[in-house]
C-alpha cells in the first residue's frame, strides 16, 4: 500500500501528453506522479510486439525494473501501454496505435474510414506499477467513435478524431483535461489503481 509518507510514483515513458493527463489526475487522488526520465536518462525500452495491452505494459516496466537496479529501491514505478481500438478495422491499430500514429496520424485513420459507417471504437489503457515487491496491473477502458473530421486543438494523439459515448458530442480534443479525465481510459485505469494502492486514511 502507498502510505502518506512515500507517494511518490516514477512514470517511464516518452509521451508528454500521457504523462501530464496521469499527473493531474493523480493530483487530484494526493498521490505525487513524477517522470523517469527526469532522474534517469538512460533507461531504453523496446515495446515488444504483442496483441496484448497487459503483457506489453508489464513487459515495459520488467525493462524498466531491470535498468534501473537498486537506484530507486523507495519508490514506485509505473508504465502505461494504452491505444486506439476500431471495430470496423478488426482492432486496428491497437497495440501498434503508437507507431500507426507517427506513420499515417489521425489523419490516415480518417482516410481508412472514408465512407464507413459504422464508426465505433474504443480506447484502452493498460498501467503496470511496481510497488518494490510486485507488479500490478490495472485496465481502464473509454467508449466511443470516430469522428468523420478532426475536431479540436487539446489533448494528443488520436484526440482530435475520438468522440466519446459518455460526451456531449465533442471530441476530446475540444474538451479540457478536466473534462476528458472524467472519461477516459487513462483516468479509468488510475482510479482502480489508486483505490487499490492508497493506505485508507481513517
Ligand atoms: P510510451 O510507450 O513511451 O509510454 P507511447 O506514445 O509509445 O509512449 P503507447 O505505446 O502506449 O505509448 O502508445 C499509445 C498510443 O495510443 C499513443 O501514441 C497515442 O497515439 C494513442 N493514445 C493512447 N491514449 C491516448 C489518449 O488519451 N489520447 C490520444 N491518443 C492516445
Amino acid at each position: 500500500m502507498l502510505d502518506s509518507t512515500s507517494k511518490r510514483i516514477l512514470f517511464h515513458t516518452g509521451n508528454k501528453g500521457k504523462f501530464l493527463e496521469a499527473r493531474e489526475y493523480m493530483i487530484s487522488k494526493g498521490i505525487k506522479l513524477e517522470l523517469l526520465s527526469d532522474y534517469e536518462s538512460e533507461i531504453h525500452v523496446i515495446e515488444p510486439q504483442m496483441n496484448n495491452f497487459n503483457e506489453v505494459a508489464t513487459s515495459k516496466l520488467r525493462q524498466v525494473l531491470e535498468q534501473i537496479g537498486n537506484k530507486f529501491d523507495d519508490d514506485w514505478m509505473m508504465v502505461e501501454d494504452s491505444g486506439l481500438l476500431i471495430d470496423e478495422l478488426g482492432g486496428f491499430p491497437g497495440p501498434y496505435s503508437s507507431y500507426v500514429y507517427s506513420k499515417i496520424g489521425p489523419n490516415g485513420i480518417l482516410r481508412l474510414m472514408d465512407g464507413v459507417e459504422t464508426r465505433s471504437a474504443r480506447y484502452t489503457a493498460s498501467i503496470s506499477v511496481w510497488d518494490g515487491n510486485k507488479i500490478q496491473s490495472f485496465e481502464g477502458f473509454c467508449e466511443g467513435v470516430i469522428a468523420v473530421e478532426p475536431r479540436g486543438n487539446r489533448g494528443f494523439g488520436y484526440d482530435p478524431i475520438f468522440i466519446p459515448i459518455k460526451g456531449d458530442g465533442r471530441t476530446f480534443s475540444e474538451m479540457t483535461k478536466l473534462e476528458k479525465s472524467r472519461l477516459s481510459h487513462r483516468a479509468n485505469a488510475l482510479n482502480i489503481l489508486s483505490d487499490a494502492i492508497l493506505v485508507p486514511s481513517i
